[in-house]
């Protein structure tokens, strides 16, 4: 949800992100549609589906490719921190979910920490996106091993957590997602 504070703008680029989707993935399954099957499977008494508010679908799906010398800065997500005029706000947790579509020669590892975010760490926010590594230079961490095109990996966003810098010439390529659920509903619904 990168335009946290743009509503309208959200959810028109929403509607075109939908039909490149559909064009991208023309003739294959859908693989969002495969992840809330995957999901579905994994939570049998939840409904799943893309959210919505109003009359509006919100966005199903983001694609990142991310080229030789990117990194993503250690960052948490947090819908009901950082999304609260969005409905989807109201969850009662939120998983993210990201489908491996190609692999970087080297590096562009996901690093998880063992820290959750808390309120007061907002004084260690970067400018634009992400925070101070001091914030998490002395928790444990856990480096996501060998994952191959083809992975789906499932963490809680509220835990800190960074993509390391792309070696090579290959990007490295995801489709990501994030599931929120109502627990008493018995309910998920995905976005991005
Ligand atoms: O690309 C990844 O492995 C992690 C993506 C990410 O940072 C997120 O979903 O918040």
């Amino acid at each position: 949800m990168a335009h946290a504070t743009d509503k309208g703008k959200y959810f028109k680029d929403s509607t075109e992100c939908r039909i490149t989707l559909k064009e991208i993935f023309c003739g294959i399954t859908n693989p969002v549609l495969q992840i809330y099957e995957a999901v579905g499977r994994m939570f049998p008494d939840h409904s799943v589906s893309l959210a919505r508010e109003f009359q509006y679908d919100y966005s199903q799906a983001v694609i990142r490719i991310h080229e030789k010398g990117r990194s993503v800065p250690v960052h948490k997500d947090n819908v009901k921190y950082e999304g609260r005029e969005y409905d989807v706000s109201s969850i009662d947790h939120q998983l993210s979910c990201v489908l491996h579509l190609q692999e970087s020669e080297s590096g562009g590892d996901l690093v998880l920490y063992n820290r959750s975010w808390k309120k007061d760490d907002e004084q260690f926010r970067n400018i634009d996106f992400g925070y101070s590594r001091n914030l998490t230079e002395s928790s444990q961490s856990y480096r996501a091993p060998n994952l191959e095109a083809g992975d789906l990996v499932i963490i809680n966003p509220i835990y800190y957590h960074e993509v390391t810098r792309i070696i090579g010439d290959v990007p490295r390529i995801t489709l990501g997602m994030f599931l929120g659920f109502y627990s008493q509903k018995r309910k998920i619904v995905a976005w991005a």
